[in-house]
């Protein structure tokens, strides 16, 4: 991500340095070969640039109903070990709060009523994990941008970071997860409250988890309790940017 990031702005610079000259409408330029050289990289960068931009916006693909599978498995955690997720199951997760802080003008405090009222999505996507098996799935929740656009992320944010409620290791480390700002503001980047028309069940996430549809499995965080934008990742965890990263499976599961 860093590097397509870097690549994209040196990009944009070259180009607006171009385009500068072009502005500057002098025409002894065009005469000259060099400008003309120069004009071909410019065009050749610029389709570099849509091509980049389009696959960073490109949408997953979306099913019908009737590709729906019968069932949808749960993978890892089917039910998060602690005093207080099962306090918080026992009440309806009427008690949950999703708290969002870190790099944002606005801290938030969640209750899902308050998150079910967000510009929400549905959409039936095809989910792969890692392990060989895939599932195809209706999910509804509220749009990552929708919340972000409350929380207002500073200009510093790079990353969101997503942290559940449940624990993989015996050192009792939480399942954590991360991505770009280019996926949190994805049209099908979702906090997910429902699955096939019913409340999200326990062993797929509850009560939120989330889709990041271009992504692989392991990235949709389930049982995710709190959300911080931040700059850097190499200060969390093992440094690589989610739990299964730690374990040397790549940041970008991008298929
Ligand atoms: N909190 C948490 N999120 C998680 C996991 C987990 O164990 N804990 N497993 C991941 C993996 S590997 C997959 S494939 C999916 C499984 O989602 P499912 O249980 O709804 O099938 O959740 C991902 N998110
Ligand atoms: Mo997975």
């Amino acid at each position: 991500m860093t590097d397509s990031r870097a690549r994209r702005r040196f990009l944009m610079q070259s180009i607006s340095i171009v385009g500068g000259l072009l502005l500057a409408g002098c025409d002894r330029l065009s005469n000259s070969r060099w400008f003309t050289r120069m004009l071909a990289v410019a065009e050749s960068l610029n389709a570099a640039v849509k091509k980049g931009t389009a696959t960073r916006l490109s949408m997953a693909q979306e099913f019908s109903a009737s590709d729906l599978s019968p069932s949808f498995r749960s993978n890892g955690t089917s039910r998060p070990s602690s005093a207080e997720y099962d306090r918080l199951a026992a009440g309806e997760f009427a008690d949950y709060r999703l708290q969002v802080g870190g790099l944002v003008a606005t801290p938030l405090s969640l209750s899902l009523d308050e998150i079910r009222a967000l510009p929400s999505r549905t959409q039936i996507t095809r989910h792969d994990c890692v392990e060989g098996w895939s599932a195809i799935g209706k999910w509804k929740g509220a749009r990552l941008s929708a919340l972000l656009q409350k929380a207002q992320p500073t200009s510093a944010a790079k990353y969101v970071v997503f942290r559940c409620a449940d624990s993989l290791d015996a050192s009792g480390s939480p399942y954590y997860e991360s991505i770009d700002m280019d996926d949190a503001y994805h049209e099908q980047t979702l906090l997910a409250y429902e699955l096939n028309d019913a409340v999200l069940p326990i062993e797929n996430g509850a009560p939120l988890r989330l889709r990041v549809e271009r992504q692989l499995g392991y990235k949709m965080a389930k049982y995710v309790m709190r959300i911080d934008l931040v700059d850097r990742l190499d200060d969390i965890g093992d440094g690589q940017g989610g739990y299964w990263e730690d374990q040397g499976y790549q940041w970008y599961a991008g298929i």
